[in-house]
């Protein structure tokens, strides 16, 4: 019997039922509110992440060094903002519409991932933002291929395997660099030790400060919390920054036989709320940038729905 079809605590103890045997939810599910809410605001951030992110790497588009780090680099960026579509589709499956999303982004009401307002000094840090935000966003994204809602699950198997190929360009950039002249080479380490806190603090608040985990986790939206991924991505990391031959700045940072993991030293939380709340580097001019990119963009909006109104008048025309 379909869910939907249940009353009240039969509904509820079938849902939980359901999603303990690993099934899927999809749109037209009963599922409980508060379940739809976090994945709403789940989703919602996460697409709110992929638009903003375009930001700091689309700033060095006109810069890249060649025309074919050029190319890559127009790719991939374009490839975020498909991103932010799918996935603003598979939230709006739950009832809300792109247009409340958009203004919740643009008034600054919704949250997107921090590491989006640091800024990009240099071209290395367009290979940071490959190979570590990439590299933690595969990371973080994997285990969201099985997440119990359908069309968020469906959306991420496509994401990542385009994750996958940024995270390749962005340490295969690296990879050059840190193998290049002296000055090549410090600008990599220059990118590296900017980024890889805010890379660390990318999974979210450690696990007793985060508020979500747990509910989450029965639900089967998150399958690993927080500081589980923070830990695959420091123990994966560096061992690629080995290979590259840079150093992570933290003076604490050890391979622990005890747990076959790699401890790092202290993380700045104080930092990462700070920036979580609007006072980051680049958080005002991120914003700033995404309201004036929509205002400019009026004129397609108009042009595309003026175009859909006609093609409607000229279906209904021809059916006549
Ligand atoms: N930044 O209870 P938890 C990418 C908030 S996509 C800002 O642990 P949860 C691709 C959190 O929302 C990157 N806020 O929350 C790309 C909550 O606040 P709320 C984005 C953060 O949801 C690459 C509060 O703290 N990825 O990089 C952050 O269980 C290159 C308490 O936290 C996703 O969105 C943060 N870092 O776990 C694009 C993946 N962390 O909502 C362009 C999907 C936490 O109650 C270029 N999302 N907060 O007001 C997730 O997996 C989860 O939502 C977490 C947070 C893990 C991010």
């Amino acid at each position: 019997m379909a869910l939907a079809d249940l009353a009240g605590k039969d509904r509820q103890n079938s849902f939980d039922e359901h999603v303990a045997a690993d099934g899927k939810v999809e749109p037209k599910d009963w599922m409980p509110a508060a379940y739809r809410k976090t994945l709403v605001r789940q989703i919602s951030q996460h697409a709110h992440s992929e638009v903003i992110g375009m930001q700091p790497e689309g700033n060095w588009i006109s810069r890249a060094p060649s025309l074919r780090r050029k190319a890559i680099l127009l790719a991939k960026v374009q490839d975020e903002a498909g991103h932010g579509l799918y996935l603003y589709s598979a939230a709006e499956t739950l009832g809300v519409t792109r247009h409340e999303m958009e203004a919740d982004l643009m008034s600054g009401k919704a949250k997107y991932s921090s590491i989006f307002n640091y800024p990009t000094l240099t071209w290395a840090d367009v290979g940071c933002i490959g190979w570590l935000v990439d590299g933690a966003a595969i990371i973080n994204q994997i285990p969201l291929c099985r997440c119990s809602y359908g069309p968020y699950a469906r959306a991420m198997v496509r994401i990542c395997k385009e994750e996958s190929f940024h995270q390749r360009q962005g340490f295969e950039l690296m990879m050059a660099l840190a193998k290049g002249t002296a000055s090549q080479k410090a600008m990599a380490q220059d990118a590296l030790n900017r980024w890889w806190w805010p890379a660390v603090m990318m999974f979210g608040p450690p696990d007793g400060d985060s508020v979500h985990s747990s509910q989450n986790m029965a639900w089967k939206i998150k399958r690993f919390s927080n500081d589980e991924l923070r830990q695959k991505f420091i123990d994966m990391t560096v061992k690629q920054c080995e290979a590259l031959g840079l150093d992570i700045p933290d003076p604490d940072l050890k391979f622990n036989a005890a747990t076959g993991h790699c401890d790092i030293g202290p993380i700045d939380w104080d930092e990462f709320w700070a920036v979580v709340k609007g006072h980051g580097p680049c958080n005002r001019q991120r914003l700033e940038q995404r309201n004036r990119a929509h205002d400019e963009g009026a004129w397609v909006r108009e042009a595309a729905t003026a175009f859909a109104a006609k093609e409607r008048d000229r279906q209904q025309q021809r059916a006549a």
